[in-house]
């Protein structure tokens, strides 16, 4: 069998000490933290798009890498030893999962038909790899904007024939998914948005894409799939407006729709960062409403403004992450998924591993400091104690619905003005990083 990457063995832990650059100095898949052990905390996913298909194109130049899977003169040939190296890669680097688009693993051919006879090829080879290594598919995706005949949007395409080939992609790729056990199903809106308002009809947009959302939630209960349905919103890029813009649009866009029961939000770090946002905000708002699915971990840079999609190293965010994502009960059938792709100039296989290596170490330091922290019960026990008024009398009267405006004025006209009390960040900010040490 053909290998791809002959210089790269099984990526071991040698801890914090080591000075090895191939190797996890933080993640160790079977400590356990908190209960759980870091594999099942965490559920580390390979993209297949960036890792595999990524070709350090950009705007002002083509590809950069070559790829020993990207050698075969049959498209076809290509697609699965494309598909070869990514379990070998996932094998050694020893993440459990990995995720696709429908036109990553299987290229487009001329008719629909023929595009999904490619795709079952394809997926039989998945899952015999699935079967042969133990790696799972977190989730599934369609890539419906790539393609020209997407140009203005699918589900929210000005022309029915659209919507009609974005429904029929979506179909057969939930229905890989499910073949292949995926434990969740992604729709990141990509041209689901507006470039200008001239052309625009705005709300008529937004009720083609819940029609097409309420679609597949038919579909998903006519095959039985149990995965999870999660939208991963992006405020821009490639439309000007993303209709998916945060995560509090995308809930509020849900319920009205009646669709909020049937779908929880896969959130990204360097989208939630474009909206103006920091990623742990997204997550907290998703969470809050206990519809926190996934992520998607990358990260942005301060001075470019768009999504770079960078592996994530920043040790404030994944700890920041983390705190929501322990508080709120982790993430369930959900995981973390490296949205990220190295950079232009990384050429090498073994940049492949660094950037994943790096990103896995990044979350596992994370996840012990948010956990250590949590367990101290410093942060939450500040947290109380500033809400502790609601707990009784006046507070409790409110929030249960019980007071009424006249009784607050005879309140403020008994008691005088409220007590001035510090909110205490800069002591919290210094405590946080006490634990980073
Ligand atoms: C693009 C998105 C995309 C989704 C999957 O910005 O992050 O990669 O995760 O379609
Ligand atoms: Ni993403
Ligand atoms: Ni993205």
């Amino acid at each position: 069998m053909k290998t791809f990457f002959p210089e790269v063995g099984p990526v071991p832990y040698e801890g914090p000490d080591s000075t090895q650059p191939l190797a996890f100095r933080h993640y160790c898949a079977d400590e356990v933290v908190g209960g759980k052990t870091m594999r099942e905390h965490l559920r580390f996913a390979v993209a297949f798009w960036h890792t595999f298909r990524g070709t350090g194109a950009d705007p002002f130049g083509g590809a950069v890498y070559e790829r020993p899977w990207n050698t075969a003169s049959d498209p076809m040939e290509r697609a699965e030893d494309t598909l070869r190296a990514a379990f070998e890669f996932g094998t050694k680097l020893g993440a459990p999962f990995y995720c696709w688009h429908d036109r990553d693993i299987a290229p487009e051919a001329d008719t629909l038909a023929e595009t999904n006879r490619r795709l079952d090829r394809i997926v039989a080879l998945a899952a015999q790899l699935q079967r042969d290594t133990g790696m799972q598919l977190l989730w599934g995706t369609s890539n419906c904007f790539s393609h020209p005949r997407f140009t203005h949007g699918a589900a929210t395409n000005p022309d029915p024939h659209v919507f009609a080939y974005a429904g029929a992609q979506i179909r057969k790729a939930m229905e890989c998914t499910h073949e292949l056990g995926g434990a969740n199903y992604v729709f990141w809106g990509g041209r689901e948005g507006y470039s200008s308002l001239l052309n625009t009809d705005l709300a008529r947009e937004q009720e083609q894409l819940a029609r097409l959302l309420r679609m597949a939630v038919d579909y998903k209960r006519e095959i039985g799939f149990q995965g999870i349905l999660l939208i991963e919103p992006k405020p821009k890029e490639p439309t000007k407006h993303q209709y998916d813009f945060d995560a509090a649009s995308v809930l509020g866009f849900l319920r009205r729709f009646g669709l909020f029961d049937h779908f929880k939000l896969n959130i990204e770090a360097n989208h939630a960062t474009l909206a103006g946002h920091s990623f742990e905000h997204d997550l907290e708002v998703a969470a809050a409403e206990g519809r926190l699915g996934s992520i998607d971990t990358n990260r942005g840079d301060p001075q470019l403004g768009w999504d770079t999609d960078q592996f994530p190293t920043d040790l404030y965010s994944t700890t920041a992450a983390m705190l929501v994502i322990l508080r709120h009960g982790g993430l369930g059938q959900g995981g973390v998924n490296f949205d990220a792709k190295v950079r232009r100039g990384s050429l090498d296989l073994a940049d492949l591993f660094h950037a994943h290596i790096g990103g896995m170490d990044t979350f596992a330091r994370g996840l012990k400091i948010a956990h250590r922290i949590l367990s101290d019960g410093v942060l939450d026990a500040h947290r109380q104690q500033r809400y502790a008024g609601w707990a009784e009398g006046l507070g409790q009267r409110i929030m249960a619905g019980a007071a009424t405006l006249p009784e607050l004025e005879a309140y403020v006209l008994s008691h005088g003005e409220p007590q001035p009390r510090s909110g205490r960040e800069e002591m919290l900010e210094n405590l946080v990083n006490d634990y980073l040490r």
